[in-house]
């Protein structure tokens, strides 16, 4: 266990230092670089389970997972075996394999919408995809999204965006031309009213919505009782494609995603991370005659080198039957309704919640339903505590917009030695 004395970071600093010099902000995404919380970043070392050892020797129970795949825990044996096998006949064809087959197959039968499913190799290329597939299908241009939730970095979607844009406070991006954004209109997360104007103000026009169906890059924010269900029907009213971008959703609040959850179906939805099981993936896929434009089977045109590689595939197969055993998302609740109760508990003057094995905490006795409420909420208290917490050993995600994860590998013990930290942080 660390202790705030014991906390030595000497090498994960030298190391950062150096690659401040290689790389922009040292680090290969933005959001891993502690810019809101304040510190620097921990370089890790090695992960298993629910455990990070960083290059100081220090070990923290992860609540990140590396973005969500870690769902099963770092470094389960039977994925790593499986990869083991895999490796022996190659990294990569670019050739059609039969575990395609294998991981479409899986797909398909856990997830309400999807009929047929395109792998890529991000959540991004997922969701740039998928808007153009809606655009394709509808012949229309105009897309609405929320402010807050974040589908990647493609230039239609960096439009009030969350996750590592919101944590950089930045207003967006430059190098997008208002060009490609001048098609996206945004509403404000959980507002029906605000999406049913934007329909109604341009009739005809719009091709889709799309959405976190439980935002995770706003801080955690559940939909209100009757927000998806009502842009189901707003969509079909408005000739308008649903789609769930269920990137992080997708498999942690549900084997069948957010979409079983709450009985609502869309169109088409995006998927990433646990698929792949650490590995890089994505995937979109949906109703058949939707996907059916998608080439070589129709003329809507997306590829990729690596798309459906053996290893991703493998590591994704491996990692969603490891999900399907019995009492999976029972033990993934229970451990995370300890964990945020706790917290809740503890925090007093704070809101949050969870979902199956994701969570959330904003310092504010207010409601957070949109990303607005977030922004309101102490980001000054937030870093106190994450920089408290990871000199006990308990690393969160560096960034109040972002969702905590918990997985199959965090015990009882854990969950205690989390609560213990929390007391002792926020008792300061
Ligand atoms: P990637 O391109 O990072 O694989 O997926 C983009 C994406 C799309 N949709 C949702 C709902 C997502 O959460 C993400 C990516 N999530 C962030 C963390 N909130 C990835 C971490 C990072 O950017 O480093």
């Amino acid at each position: 266990m660390i202790t705030t004395s014991s906390f030595k970071t000497t090498k994960s600093e030298e190391i950062f230092a150096a690659a401040q010099k290689l790389m922009p902000g040292g680090v290969s995404s933005p959001v891993r670089a502690f810019k809101s919380v304040g510190g620097q970043p921990i370089v890790f070392d090695r992960v298993k389970g629910a455990y990070v050892w960083d290059v100081d020797g220090n070990q923290y129970i992860d609540y990140v997972g590396t973005w969500g795949p870690a769902i099963c825990g770092h470094a389960h044996p039977e994925v790593l075996a499986a990869l083991h096998d895999a490796l022996e006949k190659g990294t990569s064809f670019g050739a059609p394999s039969a575990l395609e087959n294998v991981l479409a197959s899986m797909v398909i039968e856990a997830v309400p919408s999807i009929e047929m499913v395109r792998f890529v190799n991000s959540g991004t290329e997922a969701c740039m995809a998928v808007i153009r597939l809606m655009r394709a299908f509808t012949g229309r241009d105009k897309i609405i999204k929320f402010s807050g939730c974040y589908h990647g970095h493609a230039d239609m979607l960096l439009v009030q965006a969350g996750s590592g844009v919101a944590t950089l406070g930045l207003p967006d991006s430059p190098g997008v031309p208002k060009s490609a954004t001048a098609n996206t209109l945004t509403a404000p997360y959980n507002d029906l009213e605000a999406v049913k104007s934007l329909l109604a103000a341009n009739p005809n026009e719009i091709a889709g919505v799309i959405l976190e169906p439980v935002v995770g890059n706003s801080g955690f924010i559940p939909p209100d009782v009757g927000f998806l269900e009502g842009l189901r029907v707003l969509t079909h009213e408005y000739g308008a494609l649903l789609v769930f971008d269920e990137v992080m959703t997708g498999f942690r609040i549900a084997y069948g995603g957010a979409q079983e959850k709450f009985g609502v179906t869309p169109d088409l939805t995006t998927l990433g991370k646990v698929i792949g099981g650490g590995l890089p993936v994505g995937a979109y896929g949906g109703r058949k005659d939707i996907m059916s434009l998608v080439a070589p089977a129709g003329p809507m045109y997306q590829a990729g080198t690596l798309s459906g590689n053996p290893l991703a595939m493998t590591a994704g197969i491996k990692t969603l039957e490891l999900l399907q055993r019995p009492g999976t998302y029972e033990q993934l609740d229970r451990i995370t309704k300890k964990l945020s109760e706790g917290l809740l508990q503890i925090a007093q003057e704070a809101t949050g919640g969870y979902i199956s094995a994701m969570f959330g905490l904003f310092f504010t006795g207010e409601t957070v339903r949109n990303y607005e409420d977030a922004k309101k909420s102490d980001l000054a208290k937030f870093s106190r505590f994450h920089r408290g917490m990871l000199e006990r050993g308990i690393y969160l995600a560096p960034s109040q917009f972002e969702a905590g994860f918990t997985s199959l590998a965090h015990t009882d013990e854990d969950i205690d030695r989390t609560l213990a930290a929390a007391r002792e942080v926020l008792s300061n």
